[in-house]
């Protein structure tokens, strides 16, 4: 019998791709912009100069206005994916791309990314870093400038962007798309997956909608937006990774100030997130402009930051009945609610990416007892369920798609012991 460490390797190995790691043979044949930030966490471990590239052929699809895509287009993938790149047509090749893009962004995970793939090569890290560094610091400026014009916080435009499409914190707010996109919506997903596990078809008539309507103005990000979300994950790492900038920039020997700023900044921001009855961070409807009140494992992930006020309260809460109290992983929702769903997508299930946040911010928050026990039943999880996308947060049942790239690439890192962001910044 092989090891878990050689099964998750040879996952990695069989999603390679010229330059970077599917994140799944069927269902995602394309470069996803989040996934390509834990593949090379994990890929550190075992491979640096691969973590290299691996960020460096995801920035290939950089447009000029700074913009990391959600997705860099594998060609002659269309029919596998939709949206596929014709969606998208020549927008982001207009603005300077070298790759077919989606036009929409991700979390901004690649900070903390690339500064953790530099720490495991040193010998490599200041060439690797001259190269990223001038990239990272206009991507977070294109946060900075478009998406939080309104004050210290990004906002997203679509349930895409949060990389937790179907989270019930965009409930609310779908309401309000129409449902009548243009294009054909022909769910390739569903050969890959099970449609109860999947988001549904209301949910894509929406996110066409939105996406056609943000690609027909050109991906402009201005007032007339549909969709206009902050989310406390998105948010959380995009402090962590402004964090990370301004290590890179002491390294390299630039000024670190702006970086600094900017990273408190929106950590203090953020506090406007909190929502006391809850016990956790959650949404902020820009258009509606309310907070929503619903408990997503979204709004623990404020833990990732160091020296957070509220991390004591947050572990409770992540330790409490709602997330981890009766179950083995933290669900990606709240497990009190009515319409807690512990097999569909982001309305429920636990999530490798998400567990392993929280287990290095518990880690560095003093917590290691529990952080060991996720990292445990991460490594128990993917064993059994052959590395799945995700799984019920109390049986760790497998759901979704199997041999999945984020999974295998953490589960690495949990086995050769776990990260501190708090040491990778120190
Ligand atoms: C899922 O999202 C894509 C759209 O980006 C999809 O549902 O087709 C999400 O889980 C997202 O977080 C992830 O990056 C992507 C690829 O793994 O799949």
């Amino acid at each position: 019998m092989v090891s878990l460490r050689t099964a998750a390797i040879e996952v990695l190995e069989e999603n390679r791709m010229a330059g970077f790691t599917r994140p799944a043979r069927g269902l995602y044949p394309h470069q996803w912009s989040w996934d390509s930030g834990f593949i090379a966490i994990g890929l550190r471990r075992i491979a640096p100069a691969r973590a290299r590239d691996e960020l460096l052929t995801l920035l290939r699809g950089q447009w000029r206005d700074g913009r990391i895509p959600q997705i860099v287009y594998t060609a002659g993938a269309d029919d596998r994916y939709q949206p596929g790149a014709d969606f998208w047509g020549d927008a982001g090749r207009e603005l300077g791309a070298a790759a077919a893009t989606a036009g929409f962004v991700q979390p901004p995970i690649h900070g903390i990314a690339a500064l953790l793939v530099a720490r495991a090569d040193p010998e490599h890290a200041p060439a690797f870093l001259e190269r990223v560094y001038p990239a990272l610091a206009a991507w977070h400026d294109y946060l900075s400038e478009r998406r939080a014009r309104d004050g210290a916080l990004a906002e997203i435009v679509h349930p895409w962007e949060s990389g937790t499409d179907n989270t019930p914190l965009w409930d609310a707010a779908l309401e309000r798309i129409p449902r009548d996109a243009a294009t054909e919506i022909r769910r390739p997903d569903l050969q890959h997956a099970d449609a109860g596990e999947r988001p549904g078809r209301k949910d894509y008539e929406r996110y066409f909608w939105i996406a056609e309507h943000y690609r027909d103005r050109g991906c402009r990000d201005d007032d007339a937006l549909p969709f206009r979300m902050v989310d406390p994950a998105f948010n959380a790492l995009w402090a962590l990774s402004e964090h990370a900038l301004a290590r890179i920039a002491a390294l390299l020997g630039r000024p670190v100030a702006a970086h600094e700023e900017r990273a408190e900044r929106i950590a203090a921001a953020l506090d406007e997130l909190f929502l006391d009855a809850l016990g956790c961070y959650t949404a902020y409807d820009a258009i509606a402009g309310v907070l929503v009140e619903r408990a997503t494992a979204s709004g623990l992930v404020p833990l990732v930051l160091p020296g957070l006020g509220r991390a004591e309260r947050l572990v409770t809460t992540l330790t409490g009945p709602r997330f981890l109290d009766g179950a083995r992983l933290v669900p990606s929702y709240d497990r009190t609610a009515a319409d807690h769903l512990p097999g569909q997508y982001w309305r429920g299930p636990a999530w490798f990416n998400v567990n392993w946040m929280l287990a290095t911010g518990l880690r560095d928050a003093g917590r290691g007892d529990v952080a060991s026990g996720l990292e445990r039943a991460m490594v128990e999880a993917a064993a059994a369920g052959d590395f799945p996308e995700y799984v019920d947060p109390v049986t760790l049942a497998p759901h979704g798609t199997r041999r999945f790239g984020w999974t295998s690439a953490l589960v690495l890192d949990a086995l050769a012991g776990g990260t501190s962001f708090r040491e990778a910044l120190a």
